[in-house]
């Protein structure tokens, strides 16, 4: 087989940048190691910024997502029984959409289902091989049968545990990780939510976030010890904990229910560079992983798409490589100031075991200065609702 961009991965990276491709009539294959009913069974981000609202408009797969999201002009902030809110759309004139990246991804197979899209799913060995000549391809197989793709390019959209990112050299890859000493422990339930916005919610037992998917969908999240596994949270003690970490006017409030889904994310900020190594482009999680706190994980991954859809489009239409060429140094530049804001938020709100009596202080003047003071506050909002790409 040949295809001008070969796209390992079917998750929101890789469908989106199919999508995209298509609609200017380049060419693609997507390889991907799972089926389509494990992918979209994942529960993960829920909120979109302005910037991946427009990629799915873009991509012609914004309909259900305008008929079916909110839109969240700010969020709460508490802490113990205080609380305030950040106002993004006083301090920024920009909001965040609430849609479901399960939605997001679920839109995208639709789409190029609709469109004739090639998919492989169940694809095992995968190997990209040639990236660092002008004729790369990729070789896998799937049903035992061993098949190769001959491509112009390859856009390695295939996670933090894919095989991309590890076709790069050691001697050419740089990496930089940190691991945090804790986990969330998440829960889908059929219930309305708490509070219209979203409470991240600090408090001395730890961090807890309260968020939705629709008005009676909602998501949880419990900071909670690497060494926990999701069968040791009954529904009812996770529902306790919740309601001991969040303020009591919410916990009186919040409505309970069986959940439908409950599964520990551990937390951890990564990024490798370069993102380009030859014929060969990471995307999303296959580069850079954040901490989920700031919701930027797969918001990052849409704007790494916006670069190389963009450097794509130009070279296929008059063989100018400039995009190419600066995608890296430019997909970087943003993703770095999306895994500060990341690593802040999570500092902010979170119970490290080691923190000493001064450290709390410090995390207790943070959380009062940015609850006082206007250009905290719209330095915070300006990251939540995404800088510009
Ligand atoms: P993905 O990991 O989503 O997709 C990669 C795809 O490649 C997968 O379908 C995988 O099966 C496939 N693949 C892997 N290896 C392959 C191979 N060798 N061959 C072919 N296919 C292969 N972000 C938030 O903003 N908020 C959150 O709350 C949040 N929670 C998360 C919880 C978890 C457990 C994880 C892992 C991530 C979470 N994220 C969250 C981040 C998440 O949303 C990612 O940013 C987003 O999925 C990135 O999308 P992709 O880059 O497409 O990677
Ligand atoms: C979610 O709804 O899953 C969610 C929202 C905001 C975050 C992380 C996760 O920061």
């Amino acid at each position: 087989m040949k295809t001008q961009v070969c796209i390992i991965g079917g998750g929101p990276s890789g469908l989106l940048l199919s999508q995209l491709l298509d609609r200017k009539g380049i060419d693609s294959i997507v390889l991907e190691r799972k089926t389509k009913d494990y992918v979209l069974g994942r529960i993960r981000a829920g909120i979109l910024e302005h910037g991946m609202v427009e990629l799915m408009r873009e991509a012609g797969v914004s309909e259900r997502m305008d008929r079916e999201s909110f839109i969240h002009d700010g969020t709460v902030i508490s802490y113990g029984d205080e609380q305030f809110g950040i106002n993004f759309k006083e301090l920024t004139d920009t909001t965040v959409v609430v849609y479901g990246q399960t939605e997001v991804t679920r839109d995208l197979y639709e789409a190029r289902e609709k469109a004739g899209g090639k998919i492989v799913f169940n694809v095992e060995s995968v190997v990209i091989n040639g990236a660092d000549t002008d004729a790369p391809f990729v070789t896998y197989t799937v049903d035992g049968e061993q098949q190769r793709i001959d491509c112009d390019y390859v856009a390695g959209c295939d996670g933090f545990h894919g095989v991309s990112r590890q076709t790069i050299p050691l001697d050419v890859r740089r990496e930089y990780e940190k691991v945090y000493p804790f986990g969330w422990l998440g829960i889908l339930s059929e219930t309305p939510p708490v509070h219209e916005e979203l409470i991240y919610a600090s408090s001395e037992r730890g961090f807890a976030l309260c968020s939705m998917r629709n008005e009676n969908l909602s998501r949880y999240y419990i900071q909670c010890s690497l060494s926990d596994k999701p069968e040791d949270w009954t529904d009812e003690a996770f529902w306790q904990e919740l309601k001991r970490r969040i303020p009591k006017e919410a916990a009186d409030r919040l409505v309970t229910g069986p959940s439908i889904e409950k599964s520990i994310a551990p937390l951890r900020s990564f990024v490798t560079e370069p993102m380009r190594w030859g014929r060969l482009f990471l995307c999303g999680d296959a580069a850079h992983i954040v901490p989920p706190t700031g919701a930027k994980g797969l918001n990052t991954a849409a704007s790494d798409i916006h670069y190389l859809y963009h450097g794509l489009v130009q070279f296929y239409a008059d063989g100018n490589t400039e995009g190419l060429d600066t995608y890296s140094g430019k997909a970087l530049a943003r993703i770095w100031k999306a895994e500060r804001f990341s690593w802040w938020m999570t500092s902010l709100l979170h119970r490290f075991p080691d923190q000493s009596e001064f450290d709390l202080k410090m995390q207790q003047a943070e959380i009062a200065f940015l609850r006082s003071n206007h250009a905290a506050q719209v330095a915070m909002a300006e990251n939540y609702v995404g800088l510009p790409y």
